[in-house]
């Protein structure tokens, strides 16, 4: 058996190691400076206690991005030589982030252990390749992404970190087959144990969903099915669960192979970036050769994130958790006996809260990140969430999880049409359109600035906050821009309280709310690599069905004047056009 040592090598700390909205995101130059990844891991390490550290399991993957299996290794030594007894990887590497948290909370190992944390290489929804993004995250026992009081030790640790601890005769570990391989360490065996990517993973889904009516549905003529896994590491579940285990045809995937560079695009399921989709829907400029099918869905590179279509039509994703939620009971059997409440994060549209009101379910609105969810549905106060930014989910883990969101539409479709027999199938616009009809609708649009100057984005932050404090100017400003819009009742920056903890985050994002419940918000992303983004969120509420028809960016076009009227958009950035629009 190969025995190996444990070895201390000095280091220095590196600037900006500060995990983001979701973990550490650079270029992958950047971590693959000598010591960049060690420093960040060993503070993480160092971070938390280091009686559960010792004798531990511990996950180790990602979505097979460029430097994913350079980084699977650099992370078995220091993990090893940190007293972690056992390392389990996902076949290649590969494992989604919702199949990490699931991993997490439900797979118990051969010799009954079960991981205590998780890290995740991933950027999400970051282009991958040599000049693009890498990313770190970890996360903890209960499945979800590091709180902030973990992240902020590590980041802290990242700043006076002096040393590492890393090992000395420990080889690459071969992870393309499944098995386990043991070596020899100071405290004993040291395991590695790689394991099919998917298995836990669908043995889940089949505790959540009805996979025989959704076979069903895919059976039927009448439906078609469509799936764009933009190369990223959703291919791997859409094969087995998609194909193998419900029957749909081989050649309703699109880009299902994973890439390390995600075939040069951004792996980002919205209508800019998941173009082939986008097309194949017919929602594209030039019309398919060939008729829509009847649903279509992308996820982003680690398949946290979905976009529902259905034929020529695009559904929000503010809107689908809002569907899901009000058609959860009845369709989906892991919900049969209600929901425990329902959450979203704050620049999500306010169309969750209308189904809450409605149902009487308990609400909360948390702040942008999916980890502010976690202690709600620790506390069993929340079953499903979501944020406008493509992440649906539920309590059946502690991540977004976008397979689940698919499988959560498809059995909304196939309770709808379970009786259908020869008559006409219930489409997704339909259920859109009625939803509509119950609880009004939430025209809404985001507008992302990428890569905008670091200052310049500050400035306009800055000058926003401070035209807070003059509503009367701001309502003076709204006059003469668009007469037609009703006054600014309220503004401020986002605060919350942790309901469960207590903890408090503050600047969460900045907020104009108007007399007839319209919002403006603006917040600077927290997962970029370079310069910075803004994001401008706008919403308007319709709750006369006569007018829930029109066309979004017609209803939305005084609110988007007044924004970038009031945040002075293109005098503070350059930027006459946002980058992207969803
Ligand atoms: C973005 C989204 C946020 C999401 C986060 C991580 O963060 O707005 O809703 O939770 O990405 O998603 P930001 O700070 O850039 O706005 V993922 O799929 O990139 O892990
Ligand atoms: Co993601």
């Amino acid at each position: 058996m190969v025995v190996f040592k444990v070895v201390t090598q000095n280091t220095k700390p590196f600037d900006g190691q500060k995990p983001g909205t979701s973990g550490l995101r650079k270029k992958v130059t950047v971590f693959q400076q000598e010591h960049y990844l060690h420093n960040f891991v060993q503070a993480t390490f160092n971070a938390l206690p280091s009686d559960k550290v010792k004798g531990s399991t511990i996950v180790v993957s990602g979505d097979g991005r460029y430097w994913s299996k350079d980084a699977v290794q650099i992370i078995i030594k220091i993990a090893a030589a940190n007293g972690v007894k056992k390392v389990w990887v996902g076949q290649d590497g590969l494992l989604s982030t919702p199949a990490v948290s699931c991993i997490i909370r439900d797979r118990v190992g051969p010799d009954g252990e079960k991981a205590y944390g998780a890290f995740i290489l991933t950027a999400s929804h970051n282009p991958g390749g040599p000049h693009e993004d890498f990313g770190i995250k970890y996360n903890a026992e209960n499945g979800g992404p590091a709180l902030e009081g973990l992240t902020d030790k590590i980041y802290s640790n990242t700043k006076t970190i002096s040393a590492y601890l890393t090992t000395e005769g420990l080889p690459d570990v071969d992870i393309s087959s499944i098995g386990t391989t043991t070596f020899e360490g100071p405290d004993g065996a040291f395991e590695v144990d790689v394991f099919s990517a998917t298995e836990d993973n669908v043995k889940l889904m089949k505790t959540i969903f009805d996979f025989e009516a959704i076979k069903e549905l895919l059976a039927n003529p009448k439906f078609s099915f469509c799936y764009d896994a933009l190369h990223g590491v959703a291919g791997v579940y859409a094969k087995q669960i998609f194909v193998e285990e419900l029957g749909a045809k081989e050649s309703s995937l699109l880009n299902c192979t994973p890439l390390e560079d995600f075939g040069g695009g951004h792996p980002d399921p919205n209508l800019t970036y998941a173009k082939e989709l986008v097309h194949t829907m017919g929602l594209g400029k030039v019309p398919p050769a060939n008729e829509p099918p009847e649903f279509g869905a992308a996820a982003d590179g680690d398949a946290d994130r979905n976009m529902i279509l259905g034929k020529r039509f695009f559904v929000t994703p503010s809107d689908s958790v809002a569907i899901i939620a009000a058609n959860a009971v009845g369709s989906i059997p892991y919900f049969s006996t209600g929901l425990k409440g329902v959450a979203r994060s704050m620049p999500t549209s306010a169309a969750l809260d209308v189904v809450a009101n409605k149902l009487e379910l308990k609400f909360f609105e948390v702040p942008t990140g999916w980890k502010f969810f976690g202690n709600l549905m620790d506390a069993g106060l929340c079953s499903v969430c979501g944020e406008e930014s493509f992440g649906t989910g539920s309590d059946h883990i502690r991540e977004k999880d976008g397979i689940w969101a698919v499988l959560a539409w498809l059995s909304i479709l196939a309770y709808r049409n379970k009786d259908v027999g020869d008559g006409k199938l219930v489409t997704v616009e339909d259920i859109v359109t009625q939803h509509w009809g119950i609880y009004g609708r939430h025209y809404y649009t985001r507008y992302d600035y990428e890569n905008v100057d670091a200052d310049a984005a500050k400035k306009l932050m800055a000058y926003l906050v401070e035209l807070q404090s003059t509503l009367p100017e701001v309502n003076k400003l709204i006059k003469e821009t668009r007469p037609d819009v009703e006054e600014v009742v309220e503004a401020d920056e986002f605060e919350y309280k942790d309901p469960v903890d207590h903890s408090v985050s503050s600047h969460q994002g900045i907020r104009f709310l108007f007399k007839d419940g319209s919002r403006l918000v603006f917040r600077l992303s927290g997962t970029g690599s370079v310069g910075a983004t803004i994001r401008l969120y706008i919403e308007q509420y319709e709750a006369d069905s006569s007018k829930t028809g029109k066309a979004s960016q017609d209803a939305l076009a005084p609110l988007v004047a007044i924004a970038l009227k009031l945040s002075k958009m293109e005098e503070f950035t350059g930027r006459s056009e946002p980058t992207v629009i969803t």
